[in-house]
Parts: structure tokens; C-alpha cells; sequence
């Protein structure tokens, strides 16, 4: 057996040196045990070895088994490939803590950190059942340009890009081109960054994030749209749960499975819930970061981990949103997990009558839709979709306290390198 990786712990005792190795085969460390009397050249090569250091080993696994923290290997030969330069500026056992800051920057080197490394790869794990899902359901994987003429998310937070002679974006969403294609592909998902000029600085926001991104058509109403997405994210906890038991025991996380169908709460309730305990929204306004934090605390109370938040005043909303026939409600949703939103969705307009007045109404001007508004001319089916966050998502199954915990290199107000 030969295995790769990287040392990250090694300890002398007298005559006998113990490396662990972190490498891709498994999430806890090799553990190496070379013995001066055993094998001689090896032990003197391990004491000399530094902690970081690239290495490859050939060996088999010890019958005899003490260490807690990983497999013990009894080895052959030992093959370096390259030392560390410098001390390491992280310590990637996790026994020094590290700022956020010096975290980020080092990220890539923390990765060698079993712990560390158990986010990214259920990261990997989400991003690996959400596509199983859909192709399960006959979705079809799109991917839609990232460079766009126009938004649908509002302009504030639309980063400007200078392409050849025209101004450009950086998209937000999707959302337009998936609209589009109800056209013709009536299941379409799409893993995508979402790219947000949004100047705060909070531990719920991105200025790089990903989304999970699905369209359907022929939709009877949003309640088949949000069926879809509840049972995405129950199949994705589950999937979980099943094939990273061992991250989430390193991470020492108890991720419940979690029943559909998921509460649904009308936007009014919310309201008056609370307004009860003495937060008023303003008519007309989205909840704010403290509204859903402190709604998400009651639901907790109550025994509700997820639930949804339907009918959101169309003045609340982004353009595309089909309108109630009562003229003030949408069929917009939001999906809140213990307080913090993690996706939103809903049923769009469709008509090209109705789509051309809700820009004018929105202030929008639709000659800069009109590549969007032509694909609602020739047979647009009643459809429908959603954006999941991929980092909010995992905030809330593990227990992040900052998204920055979610993402590999981070992009946020401050941080364009590395
Ligand atoms: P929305 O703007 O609500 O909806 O975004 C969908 C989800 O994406 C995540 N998200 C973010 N995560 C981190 N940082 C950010 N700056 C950020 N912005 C968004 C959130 C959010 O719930 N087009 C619609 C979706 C649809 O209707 O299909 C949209 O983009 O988890």
C-alpha cells in the first residue's frame, strides 16, 4: 500500500517516532510508527522530518492498533518530496487557534486539519447529492453566462464589468436565463456563483457566493416548486448523514434528518408574530437580519427547525414574481433554517403583458430586458424556481457561526486575495 500526504504531527519518544499523515484516502490521519530497533533508517529519517513536509509512504496496516486518532501503519519506505521552507504560519493539527483572518489566508493549509477538511468535503458531499437529486428527477444541468447585460436581483448590488465597447455584469443569479429556457427544458438546475456588490460586512454575506438553482414548468403554483425544494434539502441531509458520518463525527455534529413537508408561515403571520414581541416591519419591507433571527428563535421554541415564509407583498419583491389575484401578494417564498434564510423562490409571471407592466411598475425599464421578455412570445409554460445558498445551507447543518467557515478563499468586502 502506498499513500500520499502531507505530515502534520510528529512526536519523538526515546525509540520510537510517531508521524500522522494527512492525506486524500481518508479523513483521519495515518499513523506512522517507525521504531529504532525495527527499522533503524527509517526511524532516523523520521526524527529528522519536519512537521508540513510532502511525503509518500509504502506500509501495511499494523495489527496492532493504539492511537485514537488514525490507522497505525507499519512501514517499508518512505519517500520525501518536499520540506517546508519556512515554519508553518497556521498550526494545522488545530491545537494553536488562529484569528479569521490568518484562517482564510492560510485556508489551503489548513485543509490538511481533518476537522477543516470535513467542511469542504460535506461541501463537496451537498454539492454531490444536489446534482444526484435533480438528475434523479429529470432535472438537466445548465450553465447560464456569468458576464450579463442586465440583473434580476436589483441594480445596487450589480458589480460592473467593461466588455469590449458595452458595459457589463458580473451576474447575481440565474434567474433570467432560467426562466428562459422554461421555453423549451422544462427541469433545469444549475450550480452557479451568484456575484453581489453588497458593501456590508456581516457573517451571513458573500460578495462571491454559490447557489443551487432550479427552474420547473407547467407548475400548477409555487406549492410544486417549494415540494421540490423541501425534498431536495431533506435527500441532501440524508445523503449526509449517510456518506459523511465519519466529517460529521469529526465535526462533532448531530445533523437531524429533517420530515417534509416543511411549515409553511404566511408572510402576515410573521408579521404579527413579531410585532408581538416588539419588532415592527414596516408595511411593505422584507424582514430584516434581526426580525428572521428573532422569528427563528420562536420557531425553534415551537419545534419547527425549517419552514417556509409564503405570500411576500409584491412591493417586497423582485420584479419577475407572479402577483396574487388580490393585486398585493406574490407567489414568493422564502426558506428560513433556524433563523437565517437559505433560499427563496417561487412562482414567476409568465404573460408578457403582465411581465412588461411589473418592470414599469418595479421602475425597471424593459428595453433592457428585451432579450428576456422575447422568450415569453412564443409559448412560456407557468413555471417556477428557487436559489438555495450553498454556504447559508451549510452554515445551518453545522453549525458555522461565520460563512466565512463555508467557502475555501473567501470573497467579501475586504478580501480579493488569495
Ligand atoms: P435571493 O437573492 O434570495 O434569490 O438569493 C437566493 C439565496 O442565495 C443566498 N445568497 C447569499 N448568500 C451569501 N451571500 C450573499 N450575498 C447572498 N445572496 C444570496 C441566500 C439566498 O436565500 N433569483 C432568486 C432565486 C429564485 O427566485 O429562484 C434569488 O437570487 O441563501
Amino acid at each position: 500500500m502506498r499513500i500520499c500526504g502531507w505530515i502534520i504531527r510528529k512526536k519523538v519518544f526515546g525509540r520510537i517516532v510517531i508521524i500522522e499523515v494527512s492525506g486524500d484516502t481518508s479523513i483521519k490521519p495515518h499513523v506512522l510508527v517507525l521504531k529504532r530497533d525495527r527499522e533503524p533508517e527509517l526511524f532516523k529519517l523520521g526524527k529528522e522530518l519536519d512537521v508540513g513536509s510532502a511525503i509518500c509512504f509504502e506500509g501495511d496496516v499494523s495489527p496492532i492498533q493504539k492511537s485514537k486518532r488514525g490507522v497505525e501503519y507499519l512501514v517499508r519506505r518512505i519517500d520525501v518530496y518536499s520540506t517546508p521552507l519556512d515554519p508553518l504560519p497556521v498550526d494545522t493539527i488545530g491545537k494553536v487557534p488562529a484569528l479569521l483572518d490568518t484562517r482564510i489566508k492560510y485556508r489551503y493549509l489548513l485543509l490538511r486539519n481533518p476537522v477543516e477538511k470535513a467542511v469542504f468535503r460535506i461541501r463537496a458531499g451537498i454539492i454531490e447529492a444536489a446534482r444526484r437529486f435533480f438528475i434523479e428527477r429529470g432535472f438537466m444541468e445548465v450553465h447560464t453566462p456569468k458576464i450579463v447585460a442586465a440583473g434580476a436581483e436589483g441594480g445596487a448590488t450589480l458589480f460592473p464589468v467593461k466588455y469590449f465597447e458595452y458595459n457589463a455584469y458580473l451576474s447575481q443569479s440565474p434567474q433570467l436565463y432560467k426562466q428562459m429556457l422554461m421555453a423549451s427544458i422544462p427541469r433545469v438546475f444549475e450550480i452557479t456563483p451568484y456575484f453581489r456588490a453588497e458593501k456590508f460586512n456581516t457573517t451571513r454575506h458573500l460578495n462571491e457566493s454559490w447557489g443551487i438553482d432550479a427552474e420547473q414548468g407547467f407548475i400548477r403554483d409555487e406549492e410544486d416548486v417549494m415540494k421540490t425544494l423541501e425534498e431536495l434539502i431533506s435527500y441532501i441531509v440524508d445523503y449526509i448523514r449517510r456518506s459523511y458520518a465519519e466529517d460529521l463525527e469529526v465535526l462533532g455534529v448531530e445533523l437531524k434528518p429533517l420530515t417534509t413537508p416543511f411549515k409553511r408561515l404566511r408572510y402576515d403571520e410573521v408579521i404579527d408574530m413579531l410585532s408581538s414581541e416588539g419588532i415592527e416591519i414596516p408595511e411593505g419591507e422584507d424582514l430584516t437580519d434581526a426580525a428572521e433571527k428573532k422569528l427563528g428563535e420562536i420557531m425553534v421554541e415551537k419545534g419547527y427547525e425549517i419552514y417556509y415564509i409564503v405570500g411576500f407583498p409584491w412591493k417586497t419583491t423582485g420584479f419577475y414574481y407572479m402577483r396574487k389575484e388580490d393585486g398585493i401578494h406574490t407567489g414568493k417564498f422564502d426558506l428560513d433554517y433556524k433563523g437565517l434564510e437559505i433560499a427563496s423562490g417561487g412562482q414567476r409571471e409568465h404573460r408578457y403583458d403582465k411581465l412588461v407592466e411589473a418592470l414599469k411598475d418595479k421602475g425597471l425599464n424593459p428595453e433592457n430586458f428585451k432579450f428576456y421578455l422575447e422568450a415569453f412570445k412564443y409559448g412560456m409554460p407557468p413555471h417556477g424556481g428557487f436559489g438555495l445558498g450553498v454556504e447559508r445551507l451549510m452554515m445551518k447543518m453545522l453549525g458555522l457561526q461565520n460563512i466565512r467557515e463555508a467557502i475555501i478563499f473567501v470573497r467579501d468586502r475586504t478580501r480579493l486575495t488569495p
